[in-house]
């Protein structure tokens, strides 16, 4: 048995340029733009080390790359959710074949439970969770039941002002929380105990949401105070373009689902 190090990512369908956004972009999606985004995207995660299981896009979901929002997984253990959003429903069928060929406890969210993982925030067998549109109580509910028998902790934290949690903070690492100033509170993070909180600026709270992978860190590109900050941290910092991505509300994490676990 090994650990293996893998990300679930799903590429960006034709049908991209519906993708749900709280507001209309300045201008429309760039389909083809947004497709080598996220081909760089997968790149700079191989080249961080991490093999790939790449699930074909489907053009019935306009936003099935947002893969993170589908699956939680600790460990060999996977919950597979529920979507709020109705052109998010159908989602998951792809997804949960996935995780059944890797995990090898997989559980399905069902309605009217709803969750989204860019709403849950790991530190390592720390689980924060925050009660959005996007995920509820019945989720959160699900969640509880799927890890904490396994040894996880489930901790519920304020709405975010965002979409999601962790629109605006992201755990590079399980003893590291970047966080956008004023925008997050730190202290239930803090509480979990052995955790430095990195405060960004507002000016760059899109860029609170990165991926880490070991000492290095996957940042959007554009926001040279937060990965000075992070480079200054000892992390190696890769910058990535998302500027079609963040037209439908998505940033880093929502890109993958990062598998950590011993093969079966
Ligand atoms: C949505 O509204 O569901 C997508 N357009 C954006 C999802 C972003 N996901 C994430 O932050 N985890």
């Amino acid at each position: 048995m090994r650990d293996v190090k893998r990300a679930l990512v799903r590429g960006i369908p034709a049908s991209f340029e519906r993708a749900l956004a709280e507001h209309a972009p300045a201008a429309p999606i760039d389909v083809a733009l947004a497709q080598r985004q996220h081909a760089d995207y997968a790149a700079t995660l191989r080249e961080a080390g991490l093999e790939l299981t790449e699930l074909a896009s489907d053009d019935r979901y306009p936003d099935c790359c947002f893969v993170e929002d589908r699956a939680v997984v600790c460990g060999d253990t996977g919950i597979v959710t529920w979507s709020a959003a109705p052109s998010r429903q159908g989602e998951e069928a792809a997804v949960e074949r996935a995780l059944r060929a890797a995990l090898r406890d997989v559980r399905v969210m069902r309605p009217p439970a709803c969750l989204d993982g860019g709403d849950v925030l790991r530190l390592g067998h720390h689980l924060f969770v925050a009660l959005t549109d996007r995920t509820n109580a019945a989720g959160i509910a699900a969640l509880r039941e799927t890890f904490e028998p396994k040894g996880y902790t489930v901790h519920q934290v304020a709405a975010p002002p965002g979409l999601h949690l962790k629109c605006y903070c992201s755990a590079p690492r399980d003893d590291l929380v970047v966080v956008a100033d004023g925008l997050v509170d730190p202290r239930p993070f803090l509480e979990a105990g052995g955790v430095e909180v990195v405060r960004i600026p507002r000016e760059e709270a899109y860029a609170a949401n990165t991926v880490g992978v070991d000492e290095q860190v996957l940042v959007a590109e554009g926001y040279p105070v937060v990965a000075s900050m992070l480079r200054s941290l000892g992390l190696e910092v890769h910058a990535v373009r998302t500027s079609e991505i963040a037209k439908a509300d998505g940033s880093l994490t929502c890109l993958s689902v990062l598998l950590e676990y011993s093969e079966l």
